[in-house]
């Protein structure tokens, strides 16, 4: 079935009107899983802005038509293992498990609760919904943030010039946990988007399934809400964010990129990269290449 049959087939399980901004990735993303997930699932969603937009919904009115949990910041994957393991004692093994989590929820606070469950191989489909940022508290910097990027607590001013670290690459450390699945995908690239989602729910009944998404966000970087599927897509054409997925037969980039653009073009147009210098970009270029070379040679095993 070709993935538009799959999204036309499937129920909406996140009611239209969500309180989140026009052009929210993360929106997309948590209307996406939930629609191939479907009702018969339990969800895990930690405080953020998908928390707030789209479990709590508009004015009461409008929200998610299966069972949610807000968990806490901190402990998703282990809230989710004991959801998880009584599903299993009760026969009702039928039920998917899906957290869909923020990079600050996943990277951060929660990284010890999500590597845990990873390590314990518990039945579940992780999502991470990667913006960047602690978007719903104020645009605050996290571990995924990348270099020179301007937040609340990396500003640009004479002491800094954004964030000064590179960001932390967690899908290929969620790899190493030899996960049953584990995968990056873009809001610009849906097709494999919807792939993904169905081989990690399909993986989830046998261990952990983890999803790392591209989830670009307007109103915290800075540029139009109708370019957020371009800023993903440039993302993956400079390999800033490059597709691969790695299954028990081992690593396979999905969009392999012969001619990728330069860096300089992906961050063009985005005001939170406003300030960059010439050195930051040339930094962040051979963090680029230095990770996908070393995907490259996993492919290659
Ligand atoms: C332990 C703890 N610290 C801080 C908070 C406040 N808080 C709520 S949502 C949030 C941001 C979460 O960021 P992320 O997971 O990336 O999701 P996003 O807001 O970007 O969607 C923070 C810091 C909290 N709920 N719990
Ligand atoms: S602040 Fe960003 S992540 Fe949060 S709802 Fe708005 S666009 Fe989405
Ligand atoms: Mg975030």
């Amino acid at each position: 079935m070709s993935y538009i049959d799959v999204l036309r087939e499937s129920k909406n399980v996140m009611t239209p009107g969500s309180s989140a901004c026009q052009g929210c990735g993360g929106e997309l993303v948590t209307r996406r899983v939930m629609q191939i997930a479907g009702p018969n699932s339990v969800y895990a969603v930690p405080p953020g802005c998908m928390a707030g937009a789209g479990t709590v919904g508009w004015n009461y009115k409008s929200g998610i038509h299966a069972p949610i949990h807000i968990t806490l910041l901190d402990n998703t994957a282990a809230f989710l293992t004991g959801v998880s393991e009584m599903y299993q004692r009760k026969g009702r093994a039928d039920v998917n498990m899906v957290a869909i989590a923020g990079d600050g929820a996943s990277a951060d606070c929660g990284f010890q609760s999500l590597s845990g469950a990873a390590e314990r191989n518990s039945k579940m489909l992780y999502v991470c919904y990667d913006n960047e940022g602690y978007m719903n508290t104020g645009f605050q910097r996290s571990s995924t943030t990348s270099l020179g990027s301007r937040t609340s607590t990396t500003p640009i001013g004479s002491a800094i010039n954004g964030k000064e670290q590179q960001q932390k690459y967690l899908p290929l450390i969620m790899a190493m946990h030899n996960l049953e699945y584990c995968a990056t995908a873009s809001i610009s690239n849906m097709a494999d988007l919807v792939k993904k989602i169905e081989k990690g729910l399909e993986a989830s009944k046998k261990g952990f399934a983890y999803v790392h998404i591209f989830a670009s966000c307007p109103t915290g970087w800075g540029y139009a809400p109708q370019e957020s599927i371009d800023v993903a897509r440039r993302a993956v054409k400079s390999n800033a964010f490059p597709l691969w997925e790695k299954t028990r037969d081992g690593f396979k980039i999905n969009y392999d990129n012969k001619k990728p653009i330069p860096v300089s073009e992906f961050v063009k147009g985005i005001t939170k990269y406003k300030t960059l210098t010439e050195e930051n970009i040339a930094s962040m270029q051979r963090n680029v290449d230095s990770v996908y070379a070393t995907l490259k040679k996993l492919a290659a095993e």
